[in-house]
């Protein structure tokens, strides 16, 4: 299983998979951050998408189109805010990742990339975030073809050497 995990540094506005993960709030219309980077990518037509789905609940995914991205489709998860953790968000963390590999399948994705989710303005601890993306992931591709493959997208050394020494762990 190991062989269909990539874990690389860079930018997933300009992953040429099939679908990339957007690390969105619960509005669905951008934000800073991973977000924000893809609805510029993306361009205005996004935007109209996912205002006609009218929003998301933490832990979910919807689907968009990815218009002037390289990625066929956005899938859009909102990840918990770190509130301490005694707010159920490692749960709700874990449900982006299986429910927007559950997207994926769905839509016969073989590649997605993912960003690292609430690590960043949601302040969820990066390691302990790690964790779950990457046992979440192990637990799908375990009982599931598509996808085929998974990329990390790491934003930055730090997070691409957390990635690299969790993934030895868990892989
Ligand atoms: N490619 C890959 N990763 C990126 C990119 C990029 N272009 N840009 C940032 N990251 P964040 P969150 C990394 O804050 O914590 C938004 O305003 C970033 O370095 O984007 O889930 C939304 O609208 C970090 O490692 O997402 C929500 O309101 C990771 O992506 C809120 O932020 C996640 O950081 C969601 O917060």
């Amino acid at each position: 299983m190991k062989e269909r995990i990539k874990i690389i540094e860079g930018d997933i506005t300009k992953q040429e998979v099939d679908a990339i993960v957007n690390a969105a709030n619960t509005s669905l219309l951008g934000g800073g951050g991973v977000d924000g980077a893809i609805h510029r990518t993306a361009g205005p037509e996004l935007l109209e998408e996912t205002r006609k789905i009218g929003g998301c609940p933490t832990g979910e995914a919807r689907v968009s189109k990815g218009y002037l991205l390289p990625a066929k489709w956005v899938i859009h998860t909102v990840g918990p805010v770190w509130a301490g953790g005694h707010k159920n968000e490692e749960n709700l963390l874990a449900g982006c990742y299986r429910n927007s590999l559950k997207a994926a399948a769905e839509l016969g994705v073989k590649s997605i990339a993912f960003p690292s989710i609430s690590t960043g303005a949601y302040r969820f601890p990066l390691n302990r975030a790690t964790e779950i993306a990457m046992t979440e992931t192990r637990k799908f591709l375990g009982t599931n073809e598509n996808p085929e493959k998974v990329i990390f997208v790491c934003f930055g050394e730090k997070v691409l050497k957390t990635y690299q020494q969790v993934f030895q762990r868990i892989f």
